[in-house]
């Protein structure tokens, strides 16, 4: 009889959890709930999109969705996050590409040193046809890419000197994202990198496990790292994109309707976040001044000092990344390069 029942309990626990909309006692269909969660805090641009995105998904679907934001790792950090997308168990969220190069190597391409020369050509690299075919390498790894978003050009902070060329770096532990390549480029930069999640990088500062990091100036400022970081050096070294990217399960049992205008609402949030991400960065570097970190602009010969050091790491990677994509990418860039 005791076994009956728990199997009488659990069928009826599971009939509730596998559908996302469910119908309340009223006969009313109950809100489709859209879980996304990110890493930085609800001061970042990234989550002025995600309350645009919010406000756009709820409105223009009379109410019939709810999205429900959940910042500073909350949810786990941007692995976990994934890997509860591919299971269905969490809707959305927001990496940058380095930490998806686990799941399709093809994402490395843009986490190259010194890829990108400015915002706008990564606009159209992004949003263009090689950005798309990237997008869609997700797809059989369960995940839906619907729109590129801006992290940014990446600055390197520390806490132990001033850093001007590649040999002031020598011996300094920096943390990385979980990539591949952006560990070769700080190995070859004669940095000790370390990866490691978001999440854990403040402490890690803090109790000097490591000496640096590198970001956005948003986040050096936003997330505070000025309490815990001295010396920021403005090298540009990486652009990251951010992906927005939903769940192919809860994805394939939406309606066309309702895919279209998630996804439109995807594209136009980020179209809203990289402008407001790049107003934003304006103000930064004054701001991280003003709460006493040293600045260190880069003269255009220590610039080509970074970039030729970290040169070798193109060819590096080209079986991993594929040699015919690398290509493909540059010449995106040298055609809007102009
Ligand atoms: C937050 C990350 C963060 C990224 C990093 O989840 O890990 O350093 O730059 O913004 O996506």
């Amino acid at each position: 009889l005791m076994a009956t029942s728990l199997v009488l309990l659990l069928a009826g626990c599971s009939g509730k959890t596998a559908g996302n909309q469910q119908t309340s006692s009223t006969g009313q269909p109950q809100k489709k709930i859209i879980k996304v969660g990110i890493g930085l805090n609800e001061k970042s641009p990234q989550y002025k999109g995600l309350e645009k995105f919010k406000e756009m998904v709820e409105k223009g679907s009379n109410g019939r969705f709810e999205v429900q934001l959940y910042a500073n790792s909350q949810l786990g950090d941007d692995v976990k996050m994934m890997e509860a997308l591919r299971m269905g168990t969490q809707e959305m969220t927001c990496p940058s590409t380095a930490p998806i190069a686990g799941l399709s190597k093809k994402f490395m391409v843009f986490d190259l040193p010194f890829l990108f020369p400015n915002e706008k050509v990564a606009d159209q690299v992004l949003d263009g046809p090689v950005g798309q075919k990237i997008l869609d390498s997700l797809t059989d790894k369960g995940i839906i890419g619907l729109a590129y978003w801006e992290n940014g050009f990446r600055q390197l902070t520390n806490n132990k000197r001033e850093v001007k060329t590649p040999a002031d770096l020598k011996g300094l532990k920096i943390r990385t994202m979980e990539n591949p390549v952006h560990l070769a480029t700080f190995r070859a930069l004669g940095a000790n990198p370390t990866p490691m999640p978001f999440g854990e990088l403040f402490t890690a500062m803090q109790q000097g496990t490591i000496d640096g990091q590198e970001n956005p100036l948003t986040t050096i400022y936003l997330q505070k790292f000025y309490e815990v970081q001295k010396y920021v050096s403005l090298t540009n070294h990486f652009y990251s994109p951010f992906v927005f990217m939903i769940s192919k399960k809860f994805w394939d049992g939406l309606s066309k309707e309702d895919q279209e205008l998630i996804k439109k609402a995807a594209k136009e949030a980020g179209a809203f976040q990289r402008q407001y991400n790049r107003e934003q960065m304006k103000q930064m570097a004054d701001n991280l001044r003003k709460a006493g970190m040293v600045v260190t602009e880069l003269t255009p010969e220590q610039m080509e000092e970074f970039r030729k050091a970290t040169e070798g790491v193109y060819k590096q990677f080209e079986n991993e990344i594929g040699k015919d994509l690398i290509e493909e990418v540059k010449a995106e860039i040298a055609k809007y390069n102009k």
